[in-house]
């Protein structure tokens, strides 16, 4: 059987991959952080008792800023493969905490490549890394390719970019099994709550049963390739299977604004929403509604709004990948689109609101998180 170690499990990526580790006969642990409320929510119907015997999903204490706690887990583990999705993840954050972004993100990673050679698992241990097409940030070409350049625009992809090369440089110095997939933006229901997409499901949903007024936004003319979770997990271990390690561009091909974005998410719930205006002035307004999963609103209801907080000191305006490589060497293709993806998000998000709507209609008011 053969074992694997997640960091980041409780993450989008991690429960994902972990589930489809599990139904590959893998032996899966992964490392989850200490929170004073419960963090496990993304992987809890994975979970398996450990005391019964023979389980297959393993969770360890751990953070990757605690060097003696990764090789202890490394040490008690000896896993076949190490997939490193562990990381304060979030872009603006970033700017906000600059220096644990580069502890987790930066060092982190060198910590884990130093557990497995401290151990002398070299040879046995095959390394994963999560990089990311922020490190493109300023792109020098379009589409990006595993041979563009780097211009990374944030703290959180400065980090990225020393563990990209942390992992290239144990590959090349030790000869270790280290690769990085350069996965460009995907996202799922799971998706963290402030990340844009699932910002824009959640809030629209919350809009239209009345429990959020408006959805404030940063700059909506930014462009991503959004591609869906569940299929770049399946590229991660792809990419550990192969003869030799090398790193992929993870990506659609396929370029959309988040504008667009909202736009489909308001289709979804049955809304056409038209924007006007510029710059932070400009607004989301419903010009015409379909079906009852709005019933909390009306035509001429602005509900989408610029607000500059939500600006980046330094912003990467456009990304587009070239997922060529991944298809020729690998066979992989990317199965769900964008716009196929962005409706079961709203459709999850939809469900959750009207719980709470409907609690609420009941007097059991629930409060309802809206800080982006
Ligand atoms: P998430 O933010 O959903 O998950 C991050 C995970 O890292 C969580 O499990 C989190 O724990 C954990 N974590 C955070 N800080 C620490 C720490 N100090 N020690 C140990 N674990 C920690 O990210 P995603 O699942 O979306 O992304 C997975 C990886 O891929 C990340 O490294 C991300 O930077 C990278 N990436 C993501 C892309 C995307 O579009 N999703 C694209 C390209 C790269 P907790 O649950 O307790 O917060
Ligand atoms: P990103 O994702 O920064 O690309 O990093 P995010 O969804 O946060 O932003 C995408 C784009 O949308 C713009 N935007 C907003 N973003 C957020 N979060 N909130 C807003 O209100 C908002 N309004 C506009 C942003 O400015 C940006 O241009 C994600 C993370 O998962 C990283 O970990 C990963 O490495 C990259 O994707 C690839």
């Amino acid at each position: 059987m053969k074992k694997a170690l997640i960091t980041g499990i409780t993450g989008q990526d991690g429960s994902y991959l972990a589930e489809f580790l599990l139904e590959r006969g893998y032996e899966v642990h992964g490392i989850k952080r200490r929170a004073s409320l419960f963090n496990t929510q993304r992987v809890d119907h994975i979970y398996q008792d450990p005391h019964v015997n023979n389980s297959r999903f393993i969770l360890h204490y751990g953070d990757l800023t605690d060097s003696s706690n990764l090789i202890r887990i490394m040490r008690e583990t000896e896993p076949d493969e190490v997939y490193n999705l562990g990381a304060q993840s979030h872009v603006a954050v970033s700017f906000e905490a600059p220096e644990y972004t580069a502890d987790v993100d930066a060092i982190g990673t060198l910590r884990l490549l130093e557990a497995i050679r401290f151990l002398g698992l070299e040879e046995k241990t095959r390394f994963y890394q999560a990089s990311t097409s922020e490190l493109y940030g300023l792109a020098q070409e379009t589409p990006q390719r595993e041979t563009t350049p780097f211009h990374p625009r944030s703290p959180y992809a400065v980090a990225k970019l020393y563990a990209y090369w942390m992992a290239v440089n144990y590959r090349e110095a030790y000869g270790m099994y280290a690769c990085n997939g350069i996965l460009f933006n995907h996202e799922s229901p799971r998706r963290g709550e402030t990340f844009v997409t699932r910002k824009i499901t959640r809030g629209l949903a919350n809009i239209a049963q009345g429990l959020e007024p408006c959805l404030y936004m940063g700059n909506i003319g930014a462009l991503r390739d959004w591609g869906h979770a569940k299929d770049y997990v399946r590229m991660q271990w792809m990419m550990l299977q192969q003869d030799a390690p090398e790193d992929f561009v993870i990506a659609t091909g396929k370029q959309y604004s988040v504008r667009e974005f909202i736009t489909w998410s308001a289709a979804e719930l049955g809304l056409t929403l038209e924007f006007s205006g510029g710059g932070v002035d400009e607004v989301g307004t419903v010009t015409g509604i379909a079906g009852g999963d709005a019933p909390a609103l009306s035509v001429g209801d602005v509900i989408v709004r610029v607000d500059p907080r939500y600006f980046r000191p330094a912003e990467v305006e456009s990304l587009l990948g070239d997922p060529s490589k991944a298809k020729e060497k690998l066979g992989w293709v990317p199965e769900i689109t964008a716009q196929e993806m962005c409706a079961e998000m709203v459709a999850e998000d939809l469900k959750t609101a009207k719980r709470h709507a409907l609690l609420r209609a009941h007097g059991l008011e629930l409060p309802v998180s809206v800080e982006g």
